[in-house]
């Protein structure tokens, strides 16, 4: 005990001075691309023993060096890093009649599961993505083994069983998430473990690292495992499931770089999706002033545990348009956006496993998907090319009284450059005069306008102290003002 609170002292002091020594690891101006390898590409056919491509739950055989071998097509939609789902060797067996090819269920943190490839399948990756200035998001499972790894028999004494999660007053940590075997951090063995976990991973070229679960991790191994990124470097994304800009501040100022905002993805969804008002994300917004870091937050809107973003509307062609609204909304906020593989055709699907469908490629998709992706590259492309949508800060407009649910408009500045929003609600093509001083700006704030995006029709102008928009329908729209 007496030696395990000794390291600890020593790494949080090793960890405060290297929080004054480094500069912050920052993602503010990359766009992540989500893919979970099973259901990306097959780019290896002696790999899929067992693959059966029908059963929604089974291996399906993607892979590494299919990930490798489409990786262009990934830079040809915008993004500049790839977050990967876990690609640790698994659990052998089924559980639930399910197969671990979601990478959750790990039974080994330092080896590649054989579905996926190899290690040096994964170094091919890195050096690929290396080679194009790209950089890797890692998933680490931190907070527990698989249900059937060998790990759980081989060392009882890793795992909070039944009696400390009896005892716990935090059960969110000391007990089992969905019955995995959970990982008992306070004990020193598990501790370095994870922790060399960690830096094996970091040993193998990758940027960044996805914590999984970390509502469930106990707070002072997290604080250790955050100081040894940060001092090496790497940027840290925490999911906590549901996590709202509150949620978000307080693991900011404890040391992660970035949360997922649940929140801002339940109002995106709620108002683009299913036609509730746009002041739901402004109320998101309006809560921006709380975060250490607003720049670093990770924005989406879906990813593998949610159901699919255009599966919120009933109909394809609606989902299709709306997710078109969806993305260019998406490039206009403060943060790193994070497109989960197929949202940039609109790929539908209801809960796990529905939502994980197998990505199509350009050869299979419909004149229509290749639309939306269209969109989707012009409006990271838009994005990428604007330090003030990039990088910029953001300052939310007062909407005039009654417009509130169908109108949100703010500004995105950052180097004297400075972008005008408009997402617009409305179910028609509208016009909307606004008073400039109503908006919190002056006539002289307006010189030059320009739209951005291509392939939508937003106008704006500005004459006696109005601000004047033809907007069409469900759209997000950015003006550039100088
Ligand atoms: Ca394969
Ligand atoms: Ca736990």
């Amino acid at each position: 005990m007496r030696k395990t609170i000794l390291l600890g002292l020593l790494l949080g002091a090793a960890g405060a001075a290297a929080q004054g020594n480094m500069p912050l690891s920052s993602f503010e101006g990359q766009v992540v691309y989500q893919v979970m390898p099973d259901r990306f590409f097959d780019g290896n056919a002696a790999n899929d023993a067992g693959v059966n491509k029908g059963d929604p739950r089974a291996w399906h055989g993607g892979d590494l060096a299919g990930l490798t071998a489409k990786l262009p097509y990934i830079q040809k939609l915008g993004a500049t890093a790839v977050w990967l789902t876990p690609i640790y060797q698994q659990q052998a067996q089924n559980s639930f009649d399910t197969a671990p090819y979601h990478g959750y269920w790990p039974a080994d943190f330092r080896k590649v599961d054989p579905y996926f490839g190899t290690l040096n399948d994964f170094l091919a990756f890195i050096g690929a993505t290396q080679k194009g200035g790209m950089r890797v998001v890692l998933d680490q499972v931190i907070n527990h083994y698989g249900y059937l790894a060998p790990a759980v028999k081989e060392h009882p004494t890793w795992f909070n069983g039944k009696a400390e999660c009896d005892a716990s007053r935090q059960k969110d940590i000391d007990c089992p998430l969905a019955g995995l075997p959970d990982l008992n951090q306070g004990n020193p063995q598990v501790r370095d473990l994870l922790l060399g976990n960690a830096g094996f991973w970091r040993d193998q070229g990758v940027s960044a690292f996805r914590y999984d679960a970390i509502k469930n991790v106990d707070g002072p191994f997290l604080g250790d495992l955050l100081a040894g990124d940060r001092a090496a470097g790497i940027w840290t994304l925490g999911e906590w499931y549901n996590a709202d800009t509150g949620t978000v501040a307080e693991w900011q100022r404890r040391g992660f770089d970035s949360l997922f905002l649940f929140s801002l993805q339940t109002a995106m969804k709620g108002s683009i999706m299913a036609g509730q008002g746009l002041d739901g994300v402004a109320a998101v917004l309006s809560r921006q002033g709380e975060l250490p870091r607003p720049g670093e937050v990770a924005l989406f809107l879906d990813n593998h545990d949610v159901p699919r973003f255009a599966q919120g509307s009933l109909f394809e062609d609606v989902g299709q348009a709306r997710t078109k609204y969806g993305l260019r909304a998406l490039m206009t906020l403060r943060g790193v956006p994070v497109i989960w593989q197929g949202t940039e055709i609109a790929m539908r699907g209801g809960a796990d496993p529905d939502n994980r469908r197998d990505m199509r490629f350009e050869d299979k998709w419909t004149p229509q998907e290749k639309g939306v992706f269209e969109v989707a590259q012009n409006a990271i492309a838009v994005r990428q090319a604007s330090p003030a949508l990039s990088r910029g800060a953001l300052t939310l407009l007062k909407t005039p009284p009654g417009l509130a649910d169908r109108l949100l408009i703010f500004t995105r500045e950052q180097e004297g450059q400075r972008v005008l929003v408009v997402w617009h609600g409305g179910k028609t093509r509208q016009s909307y005069s606004v008073r400039l001083g109503s908006l919190g700006l002056s006539s002289g704030d307006l010189p030059v306008i320009q739209s951005l995006f291509a392939g939508q029709n937003a106008k704006i102008k500005v004459s006696s102290g109005y601000l004047h928009l033809s907007l069409p329908p469900e759209d997000a729209a950015a003006f550039k003002l100088n």
